[in-house]
């Protein structure tokens, strides 16, 4: 079944506590990795990304870790715990309550 159509598992993310690390693991074809990467233009935000189609050490680093070769997928790490988050518009609501008051207000 295509990844497209399978619905979202269950994705738990882990109460804050202390500064967060982010990776987005994607690539350039992908039409859904856009989408965050838009909203993390408009909020000004920059990740490290890594292409797991020109890369086969993270394409390998994020079916070991997620379970799954899906992209987007946001690695989490906070305090040395490893969260792995997958569907583009659960990515952008994470990163939105991360980024809290911090996004620029519309049109501004
Ligand atoms: N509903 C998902 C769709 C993601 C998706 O279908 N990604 C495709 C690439 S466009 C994928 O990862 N396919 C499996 C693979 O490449 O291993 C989202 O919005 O993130």
């Amino acid at each position: 079944m295509p990844a497209a159509d399978r619905e979202s598992p269950e994705q738990t993310v882990p109460e804050q506590t202390g500064p967060e690390h982010h990776v987005q693991y994607q690539y350039a074809s992908c039409p859904f990795c856009p989408r965050v990467l838009r909203f993390l233009a408009q909020a000004g935000v920059e990740l490290p990304l890594k292409d797991t189609l020109r890369d086969p050490a993270a394409r390998r680093e994020l079916i070991q870790g997620g379970g799954d070769s899906q992209v987007p997928c946001l690695r989490i790490e906070r305090s040395g715990e490893v969260t792995w988050l997958y569907e583009s518009l659960d990515i952008i609501a994470y990163l939105q309550a991360q980024l809290g008051n911090q996004l620029p207000a519309r049109g501004a």
